[in-house]
């Protein structure tokens, strides 16, 4: 494939954006390729500027989960287009995401819309700061909660994917009010909580870790940051931002139910389009201002474009058998990964929670992010571009997800798993 285009656009951005991209993963860099300029998408396809085709997995990192260009998606977006672009002021099309929401994830009673998943964080933090009247914030090593100054601590994603242990800019004195411990790790969240359980405001963790790569709650880890929260009066914050809709309806919550004190949103909610969203119970909610004294606001909030987007996106995703669908070939395309694996001698961990998968190349389990960081990175650099060179567009990065859409056919799987054959048998 030839990418002539993308590298000059890239040169340009270069010299004009830092490190030529608006997200840092993006950049490709660890995997040591440039980034590809998108021109426009399609289904389950993205085409790159040179024209190139590919068989889009990251799903612009979560929220496609209908694939690109969703026709009720477009027709949403171009009927509310005719009534303005952005307000300021209450519209209706919060209300029936609100009400599309609540009806779904089972621990939200009021949601609060914000624009973007590091905001729904940030905001569902200080809400438990506010609440509790207390500082201290755990979370765990690995986990990403976008880039808010307290979430910043030995975090997963583009911070693991860079090899940042921690960003300058980050007062120590905040970074001090954060305790980040070790995934699946409950007998160290005890220990904390039993030398100084009167001072943590809550615990914030991705019930279904996607920016380690993926990895799932070990049997009894969210029960007992449930139980533990409980009985220290702290705030157990569950964000599922991007496993909220993707890995159930109700997401992880659903899944196992727990239901945790705030659940913070966005990717899927926002239908490709930035929104975040934080919700609990009528209660806490009545915390935030102005209802309450937690202060916390947004110009674009509830953006009427970007509801409308969200509320076609949750309609779909009621449809009888929807999230079966996507299950399976997606267990169809982790199970081929791993057939191929095996009959290439190569070793490696593929795992899946609804249709959020991983590829780990390592013969040992992986429970966190120590385990995680000691995967073959460079294995997964060379069959990132392997992947790429046949059309496969993949994270380019070992710590980040993989995500099917409904718009991935069985060819597609099939397309996939034939590229993943080539590139194995060259690892
Ligand atoms: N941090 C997101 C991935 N987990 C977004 C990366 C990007 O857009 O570059």
């Amino acid at each position: 494939m030839k990418y002539d285009i993308s590298n000059q656009l890239f040169e340009k951005a270069l010299s004009i954006i830092p490190g030529g991209v608006n997200s840092p993963v993006r950049a490709c860099k660890s995997v040591g390729a440039e980034p590809l300029f998108i021109n426009r998408a399609d289904g389950a396809y993205l085409f790159d500027a040179d024209g190139n085709r590919h068989i889009d997995y990251i799903g612009s990192w979560g929220p496609m989960i209908l694939g690109h260009q969703h026709p009720d998606v477009l027709k949403a977006i171009s009927d509310v287009l005719s009534r303005g672009t952005s307000f300021g002021a209450p519209v209706d099309l919060e209300i029936e995401l609100a009400e599309l929401i609540i009806k779904a994830v089972p621990s939200i009673e009021v949601v609060r819309m914000v624009n973007s998943g590091t905001e729904a964080a940030m905001s569902a933090v200080r809400l438990a700061r506010g609440v509790t009247g207390r500082d201290i914030i755990i979370k765990f090593d690995g986990c990403y909660h976008g880039h808010a100054d307290t979430l910043l601590v030995e975090a997963g994603s583009g911070v693991a994917t860079l090899g940042i242990p921690g960003s300058p800019g980050v007062p120590q004195a905040i970074a001090e009010l954060t305790l980040s411990l070790p995934y699946n790790d409950l007998d160290s969240v005890r220990q904390v909580f039993e030398l100084q359980g009167d001072k943590i405001a809550g615990i914030i963790v991705e019930p279904v870790a996607g920016n380690m790569g993926l990895v799932r709650p070990a049997d009894g880890f969210l029960e007992g940051l449930r139980e533990l929260t409980r009985k220290n009066g702290s705030m157990l914050i569950f964000d599922e931002v991007m496993t909220g809709f993707r890995v159930a309806h109700g997401g992880v919550q659903a899944l196992y139910s727990i239901s945790p004190d705030i659940t913070c949103l966005g990717k899927i909610i926002g239908g490709g389009l930035p929104v975040g969203a934080y919700g609990g119970s009528r209660e806490i909610m009545a915390n935030i201002a102005p209802q309450g004294p937690v202060y916390q606001a947004g110009t674009l909030s509830g953006n009427p474009i970007a509801m409308a987007a969200g509320i076609a996106t949750l309609k779909l995703l009621q449809t009888p058998g929807f999230y079966e669908a996507l299950d399976e070939s997606t267990e169809r395309l982790i199970q081929g990964f791993a057939t191929l694996a095996t009959q290439n001698n190569i070793n490696i961990k593929t795992d899946r929670a609804g249709s959020m998968a991983g590829l780990f190349f390592t013969g040992d389990s992986v429970n966190n992010f120590e385990d995680a960081k000691k995967c073959d990175l460079q294995r997964y650099s060379t069959y990132y571009k392997k992947m790429r060179e046949q059309g496969i567009y993949l994270a380019p990065s070992q710590f980040e997800a993989l995500f099917v859409s409904s718009a991935h056919t069985a060819e597609d799987i099939d397309a996939t798993l034939a590229a993943a054959e080539v590139a194995f048998g060259q690892l």
